[in-house]
């Protein structure tokens, strides 16, 4: 028998394969006690988390969709396997959502429940389940889902307006968890170590179902510490998943920690993605480590996209190939199609695929022929390699590998009693690759950590503003558009 990408299957997956055709985690059924995740606070077995998964989906029967409260906790990757094994769509949610932006996700997404685990809970007037992984294990049930049904509904910011719901069917993870495998050769005996945050498809999708698709382990850390994920490097973590910020933070630790560069030597693979890793980054840490990392790079919307294989040599400055199953293509302003693969012409990247996202939740825009517009501008190689030089919108700021939209903050800001007026922009920063800048102009006193403070307590923290800037008029063309250039940075 042969998988999706014509690799020959373990026999252990052929197994798996014809006793739970349907389900996206054939190990589960195996009743392994091998482990599943590993907490900080606590690790499950295959066996444990098929019964605590169980127990949760039970408890889902007959919903139509449900809400997460994504923490860093083993009860949120339990709840996650629960939903996509009853086939009732997840909404994952940041635990430090501000008031606004829970309001507009519980409002659009009406979810029937909010899965917690015990002692959270939500600002929002929703019945709850509550993750007990202490309660007694239930079988799970026969999964009742087609392909195409909804698995995940995730919520990403866009340049204006609130956030969208971007739906993904059970296809698009099962498929690109699938294309990555082949491209990184990852397979059970692979332990992937991160402390990605688990309400965004990188630390979710590519670092907690994947691992647990493949059959093999997910150490997740809790909170991102360069010394911890150094000791699992060193131990039995094979893989390190990270953003920019984290492989900087990592190269920085690693300048006066030996023993952090060796694990960082010994890994079978590390990965970057969600933002750009420079290239000076990456030649520090071939400089400290003597390794390479590989770039992926991906979208809520598309899951992911191109990758750099592991059988290649590293590439600094490019997110790889386009993924076995993806197909990709640049467009110019005109929206004519450009046929070149120089490595110099520019075009908008659209992509098509069995990775993409069915639409938006309540949404009507749909896709050109199958094909998704992702905003990001790249040129091509001769090779296929994608290298992404920007994106058609700069008003949706990048910082940490976060994407956050301008007009989010400038709306939150304007609700303070003292601001008059405000804009915001990205600034290149050294840690977080961009910071958010607030512009603002009062029309009473107000000092910077009162702004930072109301925005952090709107929105979530990572959305507030790092510096605020006072000025006595925003700059603004005869239309009355602010004309961000002149603040700074360059927008359209
Ligand atoms: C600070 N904090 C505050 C305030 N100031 N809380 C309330 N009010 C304030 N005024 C708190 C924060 O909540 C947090 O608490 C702590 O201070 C530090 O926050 P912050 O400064 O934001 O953290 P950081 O150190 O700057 O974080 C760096 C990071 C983070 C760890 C790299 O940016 C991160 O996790 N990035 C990953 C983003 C990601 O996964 N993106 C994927 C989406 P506490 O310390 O208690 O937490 S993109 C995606 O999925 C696509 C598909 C893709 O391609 O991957
Ligand atoms: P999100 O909107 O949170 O789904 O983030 C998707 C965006 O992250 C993409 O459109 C890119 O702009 C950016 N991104 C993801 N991976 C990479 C990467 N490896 N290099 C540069 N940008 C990336």
């Amino acid at each position: 028998m042969r998988d999706a990408v014509g690799e020959p299957l373990s026999d252990l997956c052929v197994r798996m394969q014809l006793m739970a055709a349907t389900s996206l985690f054939p190990r589960l059924a195996t009743g392994s006690d091998a482990p599943a995740l590993r907490f900080p606070e606590r690790t499950l077995s295959y066996a444990q988390l098929a019964g605590a998964a169980g127990r949760v989906a039970a408890a889902l029967s007959g919903m139509r969709r449900v809400a997460m409260l994504a923490e860093s906790r083993p009860e949120t990757a339990v709840a996650a396997v629960a939903a996509l094994e009853a086939g009732v769509p997840l909404i994952p949610l940041n635990p430090r959502s501000g008031e606004a932006e829970l309001t507009h996700i519980v409002d659009d997404a009406a979810p029937d429940a909010v899965l917690v685990a015990p002692g959270t809970e939500l600002g929002a007037d929703l019945p709850q389940v509550i993750i007990d992984l202490d309660a007694p294990a239930q079988s799970l049930p026969a999964v009742d889902a087609e392909d195409e049904d909804p698995a995940l509904i995730v919520y990403t910011s866009g340049t204006t307006g609130p956030p969208k719901g971007a739906v993904l069917p059970r296809r698009a993870i099962a498929s690109n968890l699938d294309a990555l495998a082949d491209a990184w050769a990852w397979t059970e005996t692979d332990v992937v170590v991160h402390a990605l945050p688990l309400f965004h498809v990188h630390g979710l999708v590519v670092g907690t179902l994947g691992p647990l698709r493949r059959g093999g382990w997910v150490m997740h850390l809790g909170r991102f510490d360069p010394a911890a994920a150094g000791e699992a490097l060193a131990g039995e973590a094979t893989m390190l998943f990270g953003v920019p910020t984290m492989y900087r933070r990592l190269a920085d630790a690693a300048e006066d920690s030996p023993e952090l560069a060796a694990a960082l030597r010994q890994a079978r693979l590390l990965v970057s993605g969600s933002a750009a890793l420079p290239a000076a980054e990456h030649e520090r840490l071939q400089r400290l480590a003597g390794r390479g990392v590989v770039e992926r790079y991906g979208m809520t919307e598309t899951l992911m996209n191109t990758a750099v294989r592991a059988d290649a040599e590293p590439a600094p400055g490019t997110v790889g190939p386009p993924l076995s199953d993806v197909e990709v293509r640049l467009l110019d302003e005109d929206g004519a199609v450009l046929d070149v693969a120089d490595d110099e012409t520019m075009g908008e990247l659209h992509v098509r695929g069995p990775n993409l996202f069915l639409g938006y939740l309540n949404r009507p825009e749909a896709l050109n022929d199958g094909w998704f517009a992702t905003g990001d501008m790249a040129t091509r190689r001769s090779d296929g390699y994608i290298r992404l030089v920007g994106r058609q919108a700069t008003d949706l700021i990048n910082s940490g590998g976060f994407k956050i939209g301008a007009g989010e903050i400038e709306g939150a800001l304007r609700e303070h009693p003292a601001v008059g007026d405000a804009a915001v922009t990205g600034e290149p920063d050294d840690d977080l690759g961009e910071r958010v800048v607030a512009w603002v102009v009062l029309e009473s006193d107000a000092t910077e950590d009162e702004l930072i403070d109301h925005v952090a307590g709107q929105l979530a923290p990572h959305k507030r503003p790092r510096t605020v800037r006072f000025l006595d008029d925003l700059p603004r063309n005869e239309l009355g558009k602010v004309q961000k250039k002149r603040l700074g940075k360059s927008s359209d």
